[in-house]
């Protein structure tokens, strides 16, 4: 069964939290990145997690392993429980998220491919496949697919094996829930929910694609 991982990309402060608490009862996790925590600042995490809901950092941590370790050491002590991070820095920089990951007992997941458009430029050729493997040796929790091109993730989950693939591109950016529900581990919604005029029921009408189970 996928978790439906809300994207939560606004901007302001109130406007966030009051979707976020509408939503809980229909999302698994929030995800939130830049947009919102440059807007409103880390400690958006304490105010977010009275929903009581994992919340994940997009910050796409993209450095050298020791810089990697130090943000991820702010995002987990901010009271996050996952991270997304960068996979084309390296596998050591990809081990210093993990490792800031595991000592804060949270998780690590890493761009495999991206869903825009312009993700085919570079994350083509095989790169992908090896940013995934390279994901499973790191000891990363999970990577990010696009829902965008479903036999991708077909193809990424060959790699992966067992571990978590969070997938978005749902919505707006034209992928379809029910093509990737079976094959991922969480879909990331964002604008179809937050820019809806009922977000509540738009986060609701995931509910299908959210109970149904992997292959
Ligand atoms: O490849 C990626 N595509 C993508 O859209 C990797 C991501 N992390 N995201 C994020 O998912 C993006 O930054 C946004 O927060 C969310 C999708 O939002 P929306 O297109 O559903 O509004």
């Amino acid at each position: 069964m996928p978790d439906l991982i809300l994207a939560l990309d606004v901007t302001e402060r109130e406007k966030a939290i009051a979707i976020a608490r509408a939503c809980a009862p229909h999302i698994d996790a929030i995800k939130i990145g830049y947009p919102l925590a440059l807007s409103a600042g880390l400690g958006i995490a304490g105010e977010l997690g009275t929903t009581g809901l994992p919340l994940i950092a997009d910050f796409k941590v993209a450095d050298i392993p020791n810089t990697n370790q130090l943000i991820c050491d702010q995002v987990f002590n901010a009271g996050f429980s996952g991270v997304i991070c960068h996979g084309f820095c390296g596998m050591d920089s990809v081990k210093a998220c993990v490792a800031s990951a595991r000592a804060h007992h949270g998780e690590c997941y890493v761009v495999a491919e991206m869903s825009h458009p312009g993700g085919k430029e570079f994350f083509s050729n095989g790169t992908p496949e090896q940013i995934a493997a390279n994901a499973v040796i790191a000891g990363a929790d999970g990577i990010i697919a696009p829902a965008t091109r479903p036999d991708r993730v077909a193809v990424l989950r060959g790699f992966v094996g067992d571990k978590k693939i969070l997938s978005p591109g749902i919505g707006t950016q034209g992928g379809d829930a029910d093509a990737v529900s079976e094959l991922v581990d969480g879909i990331i919604v964002g604008r179809s929910i937050y820019e809806a005029r009922d977000p509540a029921a738009a986060a609701q009408s995931y509910a299908p694609a959210r109970r149904r189970q992997k292959r």
